[in-house]
């Protein structure tokens, strides 16, 4: 029998699990899927593991999608991390934690009650760095890419994770469900990818919907929503600061001119707790 803690980044959803005292998951893949489904299980869109730190960090997240998939960094959960450790401390201050992540350290900082500011580090361009077959040994910026019968222009992201972003009219008019599979598993993306469409409805306020690797359609996702801000400002359609609105609510993003790091800004919540 073990604890879990259910959280939620803007309707972003996660089992999270005490994992202090193993540095391997105390769940398997494939138990996962299982927890996560909506009707069988808990109902998730991933499960998070807080294990000990290493290399000098305080904790180390891992984390498996509801298809029981393993990303290497997640932006709405390691806000949730960061309020579950600090809760299982008991630690009401503003805590900051280094924590390690398969795409390199990352450092949220709880800075009010239920928000987390997070440096997300900073983005890698190159085709290879995706990884993408788009463009090799270049950046991938408004190329045009066929999916579902059309050419959609693309500009493509890595913030630990993969990331496709295509700007549209009117977000709400994409068919995500019948689109958003045909962009994850395109051959132009050998380890799939995360994929954003969004509306520019002023430089500094961008619309978002995402179809997420491994876990579909989902309210948001930190990550995206850091891709989605890069993708503008190489394409020239926003500014280095903007809030994108998702379906699940506003994240402040902020690439900064002085370090080159993204920094998102959001909410993470427990919603309850319970034992599997
Ligand atoms: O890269 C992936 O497989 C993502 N589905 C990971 C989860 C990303 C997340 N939604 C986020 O907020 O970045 C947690």
């Amino acid at each position: 029998m073990s604890i879990f803690a259910k959280y939620q980044g803007l309707g972003n959803d996660f089992i999270l699990i005490d994992n202090r005292s193993s540095s391997e998951p105390l769940i398997t893949p494939e138990q996962a899927v299982l927890l996560c489904d909506r009707h069988f299980g808990i109902g998730a869109d991933g499960v998070i593991f807080a294990l000990p730190g290493q290399e000098g960090t305080d904790y180390t997240m891992r984390i498996f999608n509801s298809d029981g998939s393993e990303p290497e960094m997640c932006g709405n959960g390691i806000r949730c991390l960061a309020q579950f450790v600090a809760e299982l401390e008991g630690n009401k201050s503003q805590a900051e934690y280094r924590i390690h992540t398969l795409a390199g350290v990352i450092t949220p900082q709880i800075i009010s009650d239920g928000q987390v500011k997070v440096n997300m580090g900073m983005p890698k361009l190159l085709a290879s760095e995706i990884p993408t077959t788009l463009s090799p040994d270049e950046k991938v910026i408004a190329q045009p890419l066929e999916v579902a019968g059309r050419s959609w222009s693309v500009t493509c992201v890595n913030m630990g994770n993969p990331h496709c972003i295509t700007f549209v009219e009117d977000v709400a008019s994409v068919s995500l469900e019948i689109i958003g599979p045909q962009f994850e598993h395109n051959p132009a993306f050998p380890q799939r990818t995360n994929t954003e469409f969004i509306q520019v409805v002023r430089r500094d306020y961008l619309k978002m919907r995402v179809w997420e690797r491994g876990a579909g359609a989902t309210l948001a996702c930190g990550t995206g929503a850091c891709a989605a801000l890069v993708a503008g400002v190489l394409t020239g359609k926003c500014d280095r600061t903007a809030t994108v609105e998702l379906p699940g609510g506003c994240l402040l993003i902020k690439w900064s001119s002085v370090d080159q790091r993204l920094y998102m800004t959001g909410p993470a919540q427990r919603v309850f707790t319970g034992e599997i």
